[in-house]
């Protein structure tokens, strides 16, 4: 199978491509990313050699770019590439919208035009809101975003969902849950209290630290996507999540836990606006459907993740720095 995987230098899209290589060594990868400040090809770097495992550098807007790509012929689209952070979205909505929303339309009518076989759409459960003390995201649940980000993700998933419709293209779209695990930019919940507790500084809890988010391990993520890829019904939307449910500060209590940092360093700040209070997954179809189950439990993958961290620092200091963004532009510039 060859496959077109967008976004592969990101956190989660890096993890796949090393996923699919391991998995499925027979299968071919092209890798297409723009490199934005949340794309490191060090994620990479151990495949850069496998001669089933391509690079290019392209926007998923550009068009023109990315024909010649799909001339090649390719069996299956899986675009992560978005952007991905919502405290970005609240700053700076327009590129979520270019990103997210047109380049998703611009790698439907390729998937079109070229007769691409499948198309998955790595979306998220933030495009069903947020729920109360109760309750559980299901396929069924209504869309209502409540951010810019996941309001770019969730009209994404309208427009795939419509080109199935309306061309009767062979889609799938995916609904995971919070990920952790290696090579996650450190922006985000986990990586960000993991660095900052190293280095004693504060660590930024939202609000009153309250808020639900439902935590799956990243490899437990790529093999429910790969499962779509090769099983997935055509049209269908699927949830993916394992049942791993905490509060923001039960997590940065357990990451100070296991650093033996003090609880000190917690410094409540002001809430983000229009923030979520609970996501939580009913990833009873892929399992029924597809067989999926996670491998990986909360407790013994976060150890894991903290312990990656502390063997990574260097990776840490570099994706911080951003001098590795400017040292592969001018590696891959010209590719
Ligand atoms: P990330 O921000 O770590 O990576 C995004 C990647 O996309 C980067 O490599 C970036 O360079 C690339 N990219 C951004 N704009 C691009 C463009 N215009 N053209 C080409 N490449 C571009 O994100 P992530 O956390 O790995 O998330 C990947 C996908 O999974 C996203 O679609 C996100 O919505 C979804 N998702 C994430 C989570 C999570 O917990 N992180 C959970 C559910 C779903
Ligand atoms: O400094 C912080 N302090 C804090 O309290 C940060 C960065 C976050 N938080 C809170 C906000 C959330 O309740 O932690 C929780 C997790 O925040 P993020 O890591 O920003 O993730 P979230 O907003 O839940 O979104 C993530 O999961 C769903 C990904 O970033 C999305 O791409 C994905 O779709």
């Amino acid at each position: 199978m060859k496959l077109l995987v967008t976004g592969g230098a990101g956190f989660i899209g890096s993890n796949f491509v090393h996923y699919i290589l391991k998995e499925h060594p027979q299968d071919q990868i092209i890798n297409i990313d723009s490199l934005t400040y949340a794309g490191n090809l060090e994620n990479l770097s151990t495949v850069d050699s496998n001669p089933n495992y391509k690079f290019v550098k392209v926007d998923i807007t550009d068009r023109m770019a990315l024909e010649p790509l799909f001339q090649e012929g390719i069996d299956v689209v899986v675009n992560f590439a978005a952007e991905s952070h919502v405290d970005r979205s609240i700053l700076e909505p327009d590129v979520f919208v270019r990103t997210n929303i047109m380049g998703t339309q611009t790698l439907l009518d390729l998937t079109k035009q070229y007769n691409v076989a499948k198309y998955v759409q790595v979306s998220t459960d933030e495009v069903y809101g947020t729920l109360g003390d109760t309750g559980l995201f299901t396929e069924e649940t209504p869309l209502q975003p409540n951010s810019p980000y996941s309001a770019s993700k969730a009209g994404a998933d309208l427009l795939v969902r419509a080109y199935h419709e309306t061309f009767g293209l062979d889609i799938n779209i995916t609904r995971c849950s919070n990920n952790y695990g290696p090579y996650q930019f450190p922006e985000k919940l986990i990586p960000l209290m993991i660095q900052n507790a190293l280095s004693d500084k504060q660590l930024p809890v939202y609000g009153d630290g309250l808020n639900i988010r439902d935590w799956l391990y990243v490899d437990d993520h790529c093999s429910a996507i790969d499962l779509v890829v090769r099983k997935g019904r055509p049209g269908e939307a699927y949830n993916i999540g394992g049942n791993n449910e905490r509060n923001n500060i039960q997590v940065v209590k357990t990451i100070l836990n296991e650093l033996n940092k003090p609880e000190s360093l917690i410094t409540y700040v002001q809430d983000r606006l229009g923030h979520d209070r609970r996501y939580a997954i009913d990833a009873t179809k892929i399992r029924n459907e597809l067989g999926w189950n996670p491998k990986h439990n909360y407790e013994s993958g976060i150890r894991e993740t903290i312990r990656w961290y502390l063997n990574n620092l260097e990776w840490m200091e570099q994706v911080r720095s951003g001098a590795y963004q400017q040292y592969y532009e001018t590696q891959y510039g010209e590719r």
